[in-house]
């Protein structure tokens, strides 16, 4: 199979289409993808190609800010925001990084990593922040962030958080200021956005509005329990282990909790014990399931650094979840409208690459007891779930 996609790489990948792309989707899919690909193969092809699409999105950072665009013409050279706001989204312009990184320390040309080291290095000193917390949106003329005061780990912020532990990591732990804004916003989190369910009493992340306290959480915010799990693996504060074993649970409930025992794309918490309601309620527009792996992919980091199967069996039940519910009988899986609905779950036809790139990998890697499988002290998965090297492995 791997040989039949290499040659599909080879012979019908090209790049000079006259297409918009999204920046931060290209990177962490196609560059990440590549430049993966490249290190697990060996094979030159990969980082040829990797190179290319490399290059063709270098023109996002060409801003008044040097904030890059969310949107960039691959085949013409141009790019530009969406159509109705000069706006970027933080976690977007702040999830590219370990990929443009590599792709510098593999070709030598500085270029890459310089534009977004440029980024890191701005964001690490704008106001607007709470307590190490980040708005969701970043202007690419002023720099600034915009639509203050709104505050969240999922849709727009999520991978910002991700992604400073994790560039720290494949930094060779040497990079303060990523490291000072990780451990920051980890106290944010605490001050702000920790709350405790009834009545299971589950620890969640729920969301901060212009100082209003909202107790929905996405479905998105699952990653964190592993990010926590990879930074106390690091030699961070082992009070970040209690909090992802606390939140690995929370997520868990939000599968075992609905119909169908999978996951709505929301949830809210109830805040106060009710007769007959569980922790978790969903609303109708939130009911889907986009196949998303961040409860799975914090379970297999949660395995690794503990070794407590109730990690394995939960993945397991989740997987039968999906194989019951998603599963195409012709073929392949998808995204379904309503998780509430176990007789009609109401299927979408349509299968998210992450589903492949993330979910079931991180379900293999959740299922095997080879921590040399992707060992974790060689290797940094970046968001997409494509392996790149730790440049100073432990
Ligand atoms: C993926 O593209 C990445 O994991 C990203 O960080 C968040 N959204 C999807 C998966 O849910």
């Amino acid at each position: 199979e791997f040989e039949e996609a290499r040659k599909w790489v080879a012979n019908h990948l090209v790049f000079d289409k006259n297409v918009d792309v999204n920046l931060f989707e290209s990177t962490i899919r196609i560059l990440g993808g590549l430049l993966s690909t490249y290190h697990l193969s060996g094979d030159s092809l990969f980082l040829e190609k990797a190179k290319d699409i490399g290059n063709r999105l270098m023109p996002a950072f060409k801003t008044p800010s040097k904030i890059p665009y969310s949107d960039v013409n691959i085949g013409r050279g141009t790019a530009h925001p969406p159509r109705w706001t000069s706006d970027s989204t933080v976690a977007e312009v702040t999830s590219i990084q370990l990929e443009f990184r590599e792709l510098s320390r593999l070709t030598g040309d500085e270029k890459f990593q310089k534009a977004v080291d440029e980024v890191m290095k701005h964001v690490h000193t704008l106001s607007g922040k709470n307590d190490g917390l980040v708005p969701m949106f970043i202007n690419t003329n002023s720099g600034q962030f915009t639509h203050l005061g709104v505050y969240t780990l999922g849709a727009r912020a999520d991978s910002y958080y991700e992604y400073l532990l994790k560039q720290w990591i494949q930094g060779g732990k040497k990079e303060n200021e990523l490291l000072e804004d990780y451990m920051r916003a980890i106290e944010g989190v605490k001050k702000h956005l920790l709350q405790r369910s009834q009545p299971k009493k589950l620890t969640f992340v729920g969301e901060l509005a212009h100082g209003h306290f909202s107790a929905k959480m996405d479905h998105l915010v699952c990653f964190l329990p592993g990010t926590l799990a990879l930074g106390a693996h690091n030699g961070l504060t082992a009070d970040h282990m209690k909090l992802a074993e606390a939140l690995i649970e929370t997520c868990y409930q939000m599968y075992a909790q609905v119909e169908t025992g999978l996951s709505p794309e929301i949830v809210h918490f109830n805040l106060h014990a009710q007769k007959g309601h569980k922790d978790v309620e969903i609303k109708p527009a939130d009911r889907h399931n986009l196949l998303r792996p961040e409860t799975v992919e914090s379970l297999f980091y949660m395995y690794r650094f503990t070794g407590d199967k109730k990690y394995q069996d939960w993945g397991w039940e989740i997987l039968q979840n999906f194989n019951k519910y998603t599963r195409v009988p012709t073929g392949g899986y998808t995204s379904i409208n309503n998780v509430q609905n176990p007789s009609n779950p109401e299927p979408r036809d349509k299968m998210e690459s992450f589903f492949l790139g993330e979910t079931l990998k991180y379900m293999f890697l959740l299922f095997s007891d080879d921590i040399d499988l992707i060992n974790l002290d060689k290797y940094v998965f970046n968001t997409e779930a494509h392996p790149l090297p730790i440049w100073v492995p432990a």
